[in-house]
């Protein structure tokens, strides 16, 4: 059989979800199959963590064997799939398992017992069926499903919906620009910005949209050779001022071409958000001006008063200009003609990364390999903060205290190489059902740093859990405290008003987690723990070189909070950060 070609980095996608979809058809078929279950599961993490393409490595077993989390049986599956395109292990269990019930499981609140009940007593197969059966009220009459996790499996459903229809972030952003540099190649185009909620920086995009300026003779033919190129799939619509396209990745774009005077009008219209351009255009009608996508005109005469730049719009209506992650009409106006905006802090500001993982856990690289490749990747980088995981989290190998103690010793040695005690020794330690950690006190204290998390029990109201946390003494950071997987899993309950005045009061930290599918803190809570006066962090919670990028958007996300550079903590250096943790021994004495 020949295989289908593939670009590279595609084997390391393709075999994470296959063996994803592996983990989840043994966990279907029960307790006997557990381990199974298990190691398919870190697997498919060391795979979305791998940098190079895993079939570099499939010249022989033993370089596979290598990789931690793939054990000779499943290297042989990867080799397998690599030749023939296919897992004879993973046909077969498809024809064992329901596979559309097994994405269910993926859902809030689904455990494999539930999907079996469902599927053994209603004979549900697929997402249809469910809400059909939900709707219908099939299941309330089934033995252990409560009216909680009916409205968490209706929850489940309806974010399944919204995540088909958005984008993350992190990963439109790449389109984005993949298209923006295209369409700078254009014939006639002079400047091309991206502007939407990708400007916006909003942790889930709907489409993208870009402003090009470009002279009215150069349209035509500008568009011509876009619609040709590759990167296109199909058009939708199109016009001498706009082409709005379907790219070769199936995301929408709405492109405005216009020209040099309007340009900055057209970036504020099409930057948005909507509510915000509502808000501008009721200000200019109030001081006699009218405000569109071609600029600011007064409305006596007529004329054009302003539109090259958006600067010079929003200085006319007597407003400070407002950065793009702000306009959401959350208050930045009011805040804009106060000259009270908020100096937002920078990726350039940041001195450290507060969390990761390395393979000591469940993170790719040895901390040798992180930190020699963030002191060439992020030069004015002071310090950073390994966080392995603590023995509860079992399929992310979580540590025992033996190994913290052996990790600190290899932390001792390479610091000892680099010159200065750039590694800082940390911990993300769990937080267990009672709110107690799952690391005795005599290990914690030892720790620089210690972020505690919740990896569990997402169904629950964890504002007590989280509190008594914030009021351990050696805990400095809560985790990504919501929990929240962007398009798969909500954030579980939290009064989160208690929670941010107790983290205040007790000088814990909490974090912006900068993972893409979590950015956990997100702006509205962001902005809520500053009120109440809390101190935040930025971290990548990094699990492979490729994702310390991602501070750039956990900056994103704190400026759409709000955050100045002294509101987040990783922007001093470690010898403030002592200081700060002095706070809270000064508070709660060990
Ligand atoms: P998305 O695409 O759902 O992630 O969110 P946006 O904000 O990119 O929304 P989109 O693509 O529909 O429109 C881009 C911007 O254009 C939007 O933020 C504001 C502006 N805009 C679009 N339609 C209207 C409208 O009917 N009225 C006003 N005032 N602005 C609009
Ligand atoms: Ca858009
Ligand atoms: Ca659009
Ligand atoms: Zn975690």
């Amino acid at each position: 059989m020949v295989t289908v070609v593939k670009t590279k980095a595609d084997y390391n996608t393709a075999l994470r979800n296959i063996f994803h979809q592996m983990s989840a058809c043994y966990r279907y078929l029960g307790p006997a199959e557990r381990f199974r279950a298990i190691a398919y599961e870190v697997a498919s993490r060391t795979l979305t963590n791998l940098q190079r393409d895993v079939s570099e490595y499939a010249g022989d077993i033993q370089s596979l064997d290598k990789l931690k989390g793939i054990g000779e049986s499943i290297a042989e599956k990867i080799i397998e799939y690599i030749h023939t395109g296919k897992i004879k292990t993973f046909e077969a269990l498809k024809r064992k398992v329901p596979m559309e019930l097994l994405e269910l499981m993926d859902m809030n609140g689904m455990g494999p017992a539930t999907v079996k009940v469902l599927h053994d007593q209603l004979g549900i197969k697929n997402r249809e069926d469910l809400a059909a059966a939900i709707a219908a009220g099939k299941l309330e009459s089934i033995r252990g499903i409560g009216a909680r996790k009916i409205a968490n499996m209706q929850r489940g459903l309806k974010m399944h919906k919204t995540a088909l229809n958005r984008m993350l972030l992190w990963d439109a952003l790449k389109t984005g620009h993949e298209l923006l540099l295209v369409i700078k190649t254009l014939p006639g185009v002079k400047k091309a910005e991206l502007a939407g909620s990708l400007r916006r920086r909003k942790e889930t995009i709907g489409d993208i949209d870009i402003v090009v300026q470009a002279e009215k003779i150069a349209r035509k033919g500008l568009t011509n050779t876009l619609v040709k190129s590759g990167i296109v799939s199909r058009v939708i619509s199109r016009g001498d001022t706009r082409v709005s396209i379907i790219l070769r990745s199936e995301m929408q774009a709405d492109i405005r071409i216009v020209d040099k005077h309007e340009f900055g009008a057209a970036m504020l219209y099409f930057t948005g958000s909507r509510d915000h351009n509502v808000k501008l255009r009721t200000l200019a009608g109030n001081k006699g001006y009218k405000l569109n996508e071609y600029g600011l005109f007064s409305v006596e005469t007529g004329a054009y008063l302003a539109g090259k730049t958006e600067e010079e719009i929003y200085d006319r209506l007597g407003l400070q200009y407002i950065e793009p992650e702000l306009r959401e009409e959350k208050g930045e106006i009011e805040k804009a003609a106060k000259n009270k905006l908020p100096v937002l802090v920078t990726v350039n500001q940041i001195k450290g990364d507060m969390q990761m993982h390395s393979r000591w856990s469940d993170g790719e690289e040895q901390i040798e390999d992180i930190a020699q490749f963030i002191r060439r990747a992020f030069p004015h980088y002071e310090y950073i903060v390994i966080t392995d995981h603590s023995p509860s989290e079992r399929v992310a190998h979580g540590l025992q205290p033996s190994d913290f103690t052996r990790q600190f010793k290899e932390i001792d040695k390479i610091n000892t190489k680099l010159g200065f005690k750039f590694i800082k020794k940390g911990v993300e330690v769990d937080i267990l059902a009672d709110g107690q950690l799952d690391l005795p006190d005599t290990l914690l204290k030892q720790f620089d740093w210690v972020v505690a998390a919740i990896h569990s029990g997402f169904t629950h109201d964890n504002t007590a859990r989280l509190i008594k946390a914030c009021n351990h003494p050696y805990v400095n950071c809560i985790g990504h405290p919501s929990g929240r997987i962007i398009g798969s899993r909500e954030a579980y309950a939290v009064n989160w008003e208690q929670l941010f005045l107790s983290a205040a009061a007790t000088n814990t930290c909490m974090e912006i987690n900068a993972q893409p599918s979590r950015l956990d803190l997100w702006d509205d809570l962001i902005r809520m723990a500053l009120n109440k006066g809390v101190c935040l962090t930025i971290s990548t919670d990094a699990h492979a070189l490729t994702q310390y990028e991602f501070m750039q958007l956990g900056v994103w996300t704190a400026r759409r909070g709000g955050c100045r550079r002294k509101d987040i903590l990783n922007t001093r250096c470690w010898n403030e950060i002592e200081d700060w943790k002095m706070k809270k021994r000064a508070v709660l004495p060990a």
